[in-house]
């Protein structure tokens, strides 16, 4: 059995979380990531048929039965995880329709998944039927769209849209644009229910006054994700109170849809 801390996905995983803590979007315990591995790819370094402990998951998600996930634990600090990955991580399998959760590594301190997990498995099973390919679910704490939904209207298409303006890269990104929920209690199957909605739509939900949610394919695209809505975020709270002389117009949007071949979420431009 190869150690599992030189898996690609766990290095991945510290490294990303790393980045996330110094990028200052997971202060104290903040944030959490989910990430979907295959059994062949667990098999090389775990025993899957040794089940450490069984975990209550508190709601049911029949279609991740059998499925593996790598994910941040609860209370846990994202700029220790490199320093005690077997503590601040776990690998679980679900299984019993999703109600429960055979640990198979990690949370050696006896303790569990993020707090946020009934979030991340709904997301995943919402992006799943968009994008087989998806494996991340990533949520954190950016100060510059926490800032933004202080200020800004809340509405999806106009909060987008002016992210789109905040930088060129934006409609690139994230021609889907942003979902938007409003504050809620984190932590519930009921603000995992709404994300998950919102995430059939988006890659992108924001929490307004907590953070973002974002889905992808890998770590990389994911992180850079919530990363380039951010930089739209702060560019957007550096000029909000001054008087507004230039901005992408949506004739450049356009152009900026046919030179990068994507799709600006319907109705969204004019
Ligand atoms: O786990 O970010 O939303 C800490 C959080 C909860
Ligand atoms: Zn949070």
């Amino acid at each position: 059995m190869k150690d599992i801390l030189t898996a690609p996905f766990m290095v991945d995983m510290i490294r990303t979380v790393t980045n996330m803590y110094n990028h200052g979007w997971d202060e104290r315990n903040g944030g959490n990531v989910s990430l979907l591995l295959e059994e062949k790819d667990v098999a090389e370094y775990l025993d899957v048929k040794q089940v450490l402990r069984t975990l209550e998951t508190g709601f049911s998600a029949p279609e991740l039965e059998g499925k593996y996930f790598l994910v941040t634990g609860t209370g846990k600090y994202f700029k220790n995880v490199q320093y005690a990955p077997d503590v601040n991580l776990g690998i679980v399998r679900l299984r019993d329709g999703g109600r429960q959760a055979d640990l198979l590594w990690g949370y050696t301190d006896g303790g569990r998944f993020t707090s946020e997990f009934p979030a991340h498995m709904m997301s995943h099973v919402a992006r799943m039927k968009v994008n087989p390919q998806n494996r991340v679910i990533m949520h954190c704490h950016p100060a510059n769209l926490l800032a933004m939904t202080y200020v800004h209207s809340l509405d999806e298409k106009e909060f987008t849209r002016t992210l789109w303006q905040m930088c060129t890269e934006c409609i690139v990104v994230f021609a889907d644009g942003v979902n938007v929920l409003p504050w809620m209690l984190c932590g519930t199957n009921e603000i995992g229910e709404a994300t998950a909605e919102k995430m059939r739509t988006a890659r992108l939900v924001v929490w307004a006054q907590h953070g973002i949610y974002g889905a992808g394919a890998d770590l990389d695209e994911t992180f850079g994700l919530i990363e380039t809505a951010e930089k739209g975020a702060e560019i957007y709270m550096k000029i909000a109170h001054l008087p507004l002389v230039n901005t992408i117009t949506d004739e450049q949007l356009h152009q900026l849809e046919k030179r990068f071949n994507v799709k600006a979420r319907e109705g969204y431009l004019k």
